[in-house]
């Protein structure tokens, strides 16, 4: 049994997006769950079993697995037919778990610094920086209209999903922007819109 723990309109909202995406919403329970948001409202919530009180977690067969990334990973691994990623032996394999990983390792770690207004020799060392994002994304962008090549794959939906919470901080980037709105225009946002709207009226 699959259950994903989520939180309306938060970083779990891309998961939501992702079971549209792969058509696979009747195969994931989905518990909605309260935590503490910025503006001081929700609060934790203890039937959320994220050691931490986060979201997105999945729990498959009683096995907890965190981290969006992860989850992301773990989803198109066990349902390969959805055809959303490559599978294990498939020569872009490579390329995909690069995006994954990069996505946790660098760009989320960058776009949290370069809100919060922070700046420190270490991080740019450790992680470079939003130029170096930018230019990772033209240079595969400028290859292919999506990350992975001509189709959206899941990919995509991870490392685009900071640009809908954060639409100012699309970097000014023809092929950047245009990629930003041809997975924007992609029916499952409106569609996972729709359904955490739902969502949050349970959690009401
Ligand atoms: N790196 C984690 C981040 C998860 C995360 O920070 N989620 C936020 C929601 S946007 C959360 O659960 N916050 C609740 C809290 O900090 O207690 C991931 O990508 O899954």
């Amino acid at each position: 049994m699959l259950t994903l723990y989520h939180a309306p309109n938060s970083r779990s909202s891309r998961i939501l997006r992702l079971l549209d995406e792969m058509d696979i919403r009747d195969r994931v329970e989905v518990r909605v769950v309260d935590i503490p948001r910025r503006d001081g409202s929700g609060g934790a919530d203890p039937a959320n079993p994220h050691p931490e009180g986060k979201v997105p977690l999945l729990v498959h067969d009683g096995v907890e697995i965190r981290e969006s990334n992860a989850i992301i990973l773990y989803l198109t691994d066990l349902f390969p037919q959805a055809g959303f990623a490559p599978v294990v032996g498939d020569p872009d394999r490579g390329r995909y778990l690069s995006w994954l990983a990069y996505y946790g390792n660098v760009v989320e770690p960058v776009l949290v610094i370069g809100f919060s207004g922070l700046t420190h020799p270490v991080f740019d060392v450790t992680f470079r920086g939003m130029a170096e994002v930018t230019a990772r994304l033209t240079e595969a962008l400028e290859a292919n209209p999506y990350l992975m090549g001509d189709r959206f794959t899941a990919a995509d939906l991870l490392l685009v999903s900071p640009f809908n919470w954060m639409p100012d901080g699309v970097p000014d980037v023809p092929v950047i922007r245009d990629w930003v709105a041809r997975c924007d225009a992609r029916e499952s946002l409106a569609r996972t819109a729709a359904w955490d709207a739902e969502l949050a009226k349970v959690e009401a």
